[in-house]
């Protein structure tokens, strides 16, 4: 029925053309002009992994056009074998333009024709329908705490991904993949709202409230005739009911049900993959699906020496330049490597799971982190190692395998990008950019140049007077990364006294608080206002050159671009706002808060019995951590 009516109108505007050009006795031409469209994205020209909805329906217009063609030949008496329906015409002739023999040109135009205009909206309304069972469903899967540097992939060969490496081999790999905030909540808000951190009031603290006024993408997919689900961790840490007035966490309703048995004491019980079955199982028939899947891991603690039990050599770790190599940071490497592998073996049980729904090739999978290793100088940190993720993505039908791309990669990118490819309009709440297009392209290295990064954060944790956060904003260019501290009087990881409380803790933060020295300054000392570090000669960026007289023009041309950038953005920190992100609620446990560091110190003059010690969580506990 489709496609008799696509046929019936296609023929309707053939006519009509034919018979404003039967007076100059000449056949009819239509010029279909697509914006923006690469030659190679039709099928037919032969391009065989992309089927997007626009091409899908450009393709299908200009066939059937084809076709209504071949009929206006004969109602025109011309000889039919000047136009073959589905014919392929080669490059050459379509340059050739006005010289063209008129009667050979089976491209048609619609310049200067408002009427023609009406007849392609007709024809791609017609074809529209057909595309609409073409939706993608989405798997996102997201570790918590997951450093890009360790998976097979990106060279490591002392934790073993398998399957980040499969979808990354049958998809494409991002080298240069960012969370523009380096800690749990705000980057999950930034991932499902499509903004930056500072353009999302409460959303940039860690342990905040969700703000009211923001759309998230599986709300909108889900008005959109999308299933939508969650299991593990979604946004969170911080409260999303107070302001936001929600009833379930904004990633999407859980799928929680399943349980296995852990492997370690600190691993989670969730049985990701199970979880994800039971989402399949009750997805309704026909239904594109969109599903969350946040790993508890490799979040701490850990269960000491898991590593060695699991058969891990210690000789193998590879230790970063901002950590001393010793038998405790190679164990606290080990631990925390197993856990990843663990999440790692989820990833190839939902593969097959895809494969065998038969639902693989039209699932866009991206497996990523939310920032880096839960380590001092990373997590929480403005720092390479911190921000920088691990990115890959997977989609049978729309992606080219085997691609590695260089373009820096935001994940307020993720939402634009699967509401453009549900065929959705651009939400006019989000910032970042659609990669629609990249996906479209067969190319690896830089395809799009998108060349440089905002990266930045407010308050994390506590452990400060007044409860101030540690301000930073950064840019990230190809070669250097420029840090500005915007209050370098306060402790970056929180006060000494309160025990550093952006840093997680952990046998590697208790070394360094024991050693002092060059390893303790670097994670915990206080820092300069502005920090250079040229990553081409110190890819992990621990030597700054900032106050090097040589590198000053860089510093502060790095400095104006970062700063023009932001007041585009709106951000309050660059329009003399800044006092407000002090203002948000902190809404976790205010053990490691200075003013409970205060009662304490009050108590012991007093000779008062100090407060009991901030009860260590139980690692099974791990998923009910934060995330209400
Ligand atoms: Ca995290």
């Amino acid at each position: 029925m489709k496609r008799r009516l696509l046929r019936l109108a296609a023929l309707v505007a053939c006519l009509a053309s034919a018979s404003i050009a039967a007076s100059a006795r000449r056949p009819n031409v239509i010029f279909i002009l697509a914006d923006d469209l690469g030659w190679g994205d039709l099928r037919c020209y032969g391009n065989t992994f992309l089927r997007t909805p626009i091409s899908w329906s450009v393709s299908r217009v200009a066939c059937s056009i084809g076709g209504a063609a071949c009929r206006l030949d004969r109602w025109t008496r011309r000889p039919a074998a000047t136009s073959i329906p589905g014919r392929v015409i080669p490059r050459r002739r379509l340059r050739r333009g006005a010289g063209a023999r008129p009667s050979r040109i089976e491209l048609f135009s619609m310049k200067n024709s408002r009427f023609h205009l009406v007849a392609l909206a007709l024809l791609l309304a017609a074809a529209l329908p057909a595309a609409e069972n073409t939706r993608p469903n989405y798997l996102f899967i997201i570790f918590d705490d997951w450093g890009w540097r360790d998976a097979g992939a990106y060279g490591s060969s002392w934790v073993k991904t398998p399957n980040f490496d499969r979808v990354a081999r049958e998809g494409v790999l991002f080298r240069n993949a960012f969370t523009s905030n380096p800690k749990c909540s705000p980057c999950r808000a930034s991932i499902l709202t499509g903004r930056n951190s500072w353009q999302l009031r409460e959303a940039v603290s860690h342990n905040g409230l969700f703000p009211a006024g923001f759309e998230v993408y599986p709300d909108l997919l889900e008005q959109a005739g999308y299933f939508v689900g969650l299991t593990g961790k979604g946004w969170g840490p911080g409260d999303f009911k107070t302001q936001a007035k929600r009833t379930r966490n904004p990633a999407g309703p859980s799928f929680d049900a399943r349980t296995a048995p852990p492997p370690t004491t600190a691993i989670n019980r969730n049985d990701y993959a199970a979880n994800f079955d039971d989402f399949l199982a009750q997805r309704p028939k026909g239904k594109p699906f969109s599903f969350w899947l946040g790993f508890h891991e490799p979040h701490r603690a850990y269960e000491r020496d898991s590593g060695v039990r699991a058969g891990k050599n210690l000789a193998d770790v590879t230790v970063p330049a901002y950590l001393p190599d010793v038998s405790v940071t190679r164990g606290d490497l080990a631990d925390y490597a197993v856990e990843v592998e663990w999440a790692d073996g989820h990833i190839g049980r939902v593969l097959r799971s895809l494969e065998a729904a038969g639902e693989l090739d039209n699932t866009l999978v991206i497996v990523t982190s939310d920032h880096g290793m839960p380590f001092p100088y990373v997590k929480g940190q403005i720092h390479e190692d911190g921000f920088h993720l691990p990115l890959a993505m997977r989609w049978g039908r729309g992606i080219k395998a085997g691609r590695v791309v260089d373009d820096f990669i935001n994940v307020r990118d993720l939402a634009p990008t699967y509401l453009e490819l549900a065929g959705l309009p651009a939400h006019p709440q989000m910032t970042g950019r659609s990669l629609a297009a990249l996906f479209r392209s067969p190319a690896s290295g830089m395809v799009e140049n998108r060349a440089e990064m905002l990266v930045g954060k407010e308050r994390h944790d506590l452990g400060r007077p007044n409860d101030w956060g540690y301000p930073v904003r950064a840019l990230r260019t190809p070669d250097y990364l420029y840090v500005r501290n915007f209050h370098p009087e306060r402790w970056p990881a929180g006060n000494p006294e309160t025990d550093f409380g952006n840093c997680d803790p952990s046998p590697s933060k208790e070394l360094l608080k024991t050693i002092g020295g060059h390893y303790y300054d670097l994670s915990f000392g206080k820092r300069q206002s502005d920090e250079l570090y040229d990553l081409r000669a110190d890819p992990q960026g621990v030597n700054n050159l900032a106050q090097d007289l040589a590198h000053a023009g860089t510093v502060a041309r790095l400095r104006d671009r970062m700063m023009a950038l932001l007041r585009e953005e709106q951000d309050p920190r660059a329009l003399g706002q800044a006092a407000v992100f002090d203002t948000y609620q902190y809404v976790g446990g205010r053990q490691k808060g200075y003013d409970t560091w205060l009662k304490a110190q009050d108590g012991k003059l007093k000779g008062e019995a100090p407060p009991a010690e901030t009860p260590k969580r139980p690692g099974k506990s791990k998923g009910a951590r934060g995330t209400p």
